[in-house]
C-alpha cells in the first residue's frame, strides 16, 4: 500500500548533503523535489511525530516550524525549495494558508484530521482506478476507505487510471457518484480535486466492461 511505502521512506540524510571537495552543496533537481515531495507526505499525512511536529485540528503546520524540524533531522530544506514543491507537486498534494504562514496536505492523511471541505454536489460519474487484484473484493464489501480518511474518487478516467496503476494492472471503476449524493450520501472535494467519500456501497460502482 501506499501509505506503507510512504512510511518506509528515510529521511534523505545522504542524498541531502552532497559533499564536492569538502564543501556540501545543495542540488535542487527534479528528483529532489519528489523526495522532498515524498518527505512532505510521510510529516504532514503520516507521521509528523517523526521530525517532533505536530499537526493542529485541520492539518496545518507553521512553515517556519516545518523548516526548523527537518532541518534539526539533517535535510537542509529552504522556503525557497518548500515553495518550489508546493507550486510544482505534480498532484498539487500541498497547499500554503492564505497568509502563506502555514502548510498542510490537501488529502491523503491517516492521522486524525478534520479538513473542513464542506458537503458539494458531485458530477454525476467519478471514477475509482484500483488493481485488478482488489476487484473481487470490492465487489463483495464496495470501496472501504482502508487507512485513509476517505475513499478517493477521480473526477475523470484517465487520473483514476493512473491511480489504479501503481500497484499492477489497472482497473477504472465507474462511480454512479450523481445517485449516490441523492441517496444521501455525502461527498467533499480536496483543494487538488480529489472526490472525497467515507464508503461506496457496492450498488453504486458499475463493474462492467473495466474489469475484464
Ligand atoms: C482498495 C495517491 C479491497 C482501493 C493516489 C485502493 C490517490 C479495496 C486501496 C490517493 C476495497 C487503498 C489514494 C475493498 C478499496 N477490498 N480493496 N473493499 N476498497 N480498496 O492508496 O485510492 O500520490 O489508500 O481500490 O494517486 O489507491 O498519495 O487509496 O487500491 O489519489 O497523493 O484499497 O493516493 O495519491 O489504497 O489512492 P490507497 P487509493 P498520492
Amino acid at each position: 500500500m501506499l501509505i506503507r511505502a510512504s512510511r518506509q521512506v528515510e529521511i534523505p540524510r545522504v542524498a541531502w548533503n552532497i559533499s564536492l571537495r569538502g564543501k556540501s552543496v545543495k542540488i535542487v533537481k527534479d528528483k529532489e523535489t519528489v523526495k522532498t515531495s515524498k518527505l512532505l507526505s510521510l510529516i504532514l499525512r503520516h507521521e509528523p511525530e517523526r521530525v517532533g511536529l505536530r499537526l493542529d485540528g485541520a492539518g496545518w503546520v507553521n512553515v517556519a516550524e516545518l523548516l526548523e524540524a527537518v532541518n534539526r533531522h539533517g535535510v537542509p530544506l529552504t522556503l525557497e525549495d518548500l515553495k518550489h514543491v508546493v507550486a510544482t507537486n505534480d498532484k498539487k498534494r500541498f497547499a500554503l494558508s492564505d497568509d502563506r504562514l502555514k502548510i498542510r496536505a490537501s488529502q491523503g492523511h491517516s492521522v486524525e484530521v478534520d479538513l473542513q471541505y464542506q458537503p458539494e454536489v458531485p458530477p454525476e460519474f467519478l471514477y475509482h482506478g484500483t488493481p485488478q487484484k482488489f476487484v473481487e473484493s470490492i465487489r463483495a464489501t464496495g470501496l472501504n476507505k482502508g487507512e485513509r480518511h476517505d475513499v478517493h474518487l477521480s473526477p475523470n478516467a484517465t487520473t483514476a487510471a493512473k491511480v489504479g496503476q501503481r500497484r499492477g494492472r489497472p482497473v477504472v471503476l465507474k462511480i454512479r457518484a450523481g445517485e449516490m449524493q441523492r441517496a444521501g450520501h455525502v461527498f467533499r472535494r480536496s483543494a487538488n480535486d480529489v472526490w472525497l467519500a467515507a464508503f461506496v456501497p457496492v450498488e453504486f460502482i458499475e463493474f462492467e466492461q473495466s474489469d475484464r
